[in-house]
């Protein structure tokens, strides 16, 4: 630099013209374009499933899925970033709705290039049919409905039935390829067999002699039923902890080990009475709900409390550590971006290296229903 001295009025003309020209000296921004670390404008933030249950009840007397809207679902809006316009997103990527079911109704075959992932919630009796495979949920399961598939829900039960949508909303909205398709009718054309993949499939152990399973995703399975999960977590030895997340599976593809939906992570994790995780943080972001237990996660010096049915976000690159005040076990259900980070090969992680691994408490979340 100062090769040449120019005047103050000879380089306010410079970068005025450059301006108008629509160019820009990276000498002054690439600060701001390559940042030390992850910057974001997601903020943590926490609903109450009490809360959430009734607006989606009260929509159940408003609406009718299949007749006045594709889906009937009140989504988590996250404050933070409806401030820069983005409508439904619950982190930059993710999405989270809860959906509501009455006895009877059906919510419409469709396709998208999003990715749904569904975590059952409360009720029994409805199922979601993946390309014609009914595939039944009850509260606990967790139902993959992969990008690009034919996906309708149907319920034969007789209580409402509420599960959580999570999709990847917020991604395919910045690669600029969303894909929305209606089916030609109300519904796919039904496969004979119910639940076939969950069964057939159930340990990723099987297959017909003469059938081919290719690698790859789709993954096989689209349910993956809570008993299962809980079986693992309990019988999970104290050394297999994590010391982040404590007693934590991951839903996998059988045919390649990795997360069993290509770009959405699910994790669930079971917290026992005082357990208390050390605190990390990573590139990846995620959404939580409360399956079962009370407790709290510290996100960045914030206490967020939380009971069953409650949601959180955790935004990337933010230190969380979870604990369980309760005297019964806590699960938590978690989806995320991390398949997706691992793939362009942004993910990384890092443990907080003060205090002992814990974070100082410096407030406390006051969720909006007390917040009056
Ligand atoms: C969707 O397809 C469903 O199939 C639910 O139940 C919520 C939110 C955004 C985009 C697609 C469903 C959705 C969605």
């Amino acid at each position: 630099m100062g090769k040449k001295v120019y005047t103050e009025k000879e380089l306010e003309q410079y970068y005025d013209g450059m301006k108008k020209q629509h160019l820009g000296p990276l000498w002054y921004d690439l600060g701001h374009m390559v940042t030390k670390e992850p910057v974001h404008d997601v903020e943590p933030y926490l609903w109450k499933w009490k809360d959430i249950r009734e607006y989606a009840l009260t929509a159940g007397e408003i609406l009718e899925p299949g007749k006045d809207a594709e889906r009937r679902v009140v989504y988590l809006q996250n404050p933070s970033l409806l401030e820069r316009g983005l409508v439904g997103y619950g982190t930059h990527t993710l999405y989270a709705g809860i959906q509501l079911l009455l006895p009877g109704e059906f919510a419409p075959a469709h396709q998208h290039s999003q990715t749904a992932i569904r975590f059952i919630i409360e009720g029994e009796g409805a199922y979601t049919a993946v390309n014609g495979q009914k595939v039944y949920m009850e509260r606990g399961d967790l139902v993959l409905t992969p990008a690009w598939t034919w996906h309708e829900h149907k319920h034969e039960g007789t209580e409402p039935v509420f599960w959580l949508d999570g999709l990847d909303v917020g991604l395919v909205k910045t690669m600029a390829a969303s894909f929305f398709k209606p089916y030609e009718d109300k519904f796919y054309p039904l496969k004979p067999e119910e639940n076939y993949s969950n069964e057939a499939f159930a340990n990723g152990s099987f297959k017909k002699l003469n059938e081919t399973v290719e690698p790859g995703y789709p993954s096989p399975i689209f349910g993956y039923k809570f008993d299962r999960v809980e079986y693992l977590l309990n019988h999970m030895k104290e050394e297999e902890q994590d010391p982040y997340d404590g007693h934590a599976v991951e839903y996998t593809n059988p045919t390649t080990g990795k997360s069993a939906d290509s770009r959405v992570g699910t994790m669930m994790q079971k917290l026992t009475p005082n357990q208390h995780t050390q605190a990390h943080r990573h590139v990846h972001s995620a959404i939580y709900h409360v399956l079962e237990g009370e407790g709290y996660t510290v996100i960045d010096g914030q206490k967020f409390e939380w009971e069953k049915g409650d949601f959180f976000i955790l935004p990337p690159w933010s230190y969380h550590e979870h604990v369980n005040t309760g005297d019964t076990d806590a699960f938590l259900f978690s989806f995320n971006d991390k398949p997706v980070m691992e793939k362009l090969e942004l993910e990384f992680s890092e443990a907080l290296n003060e205090n002992n691994g814990y974070q100082k408490v410096t407030s406390t979340f006051l969720p909006e229903s007390l917040n009056v």
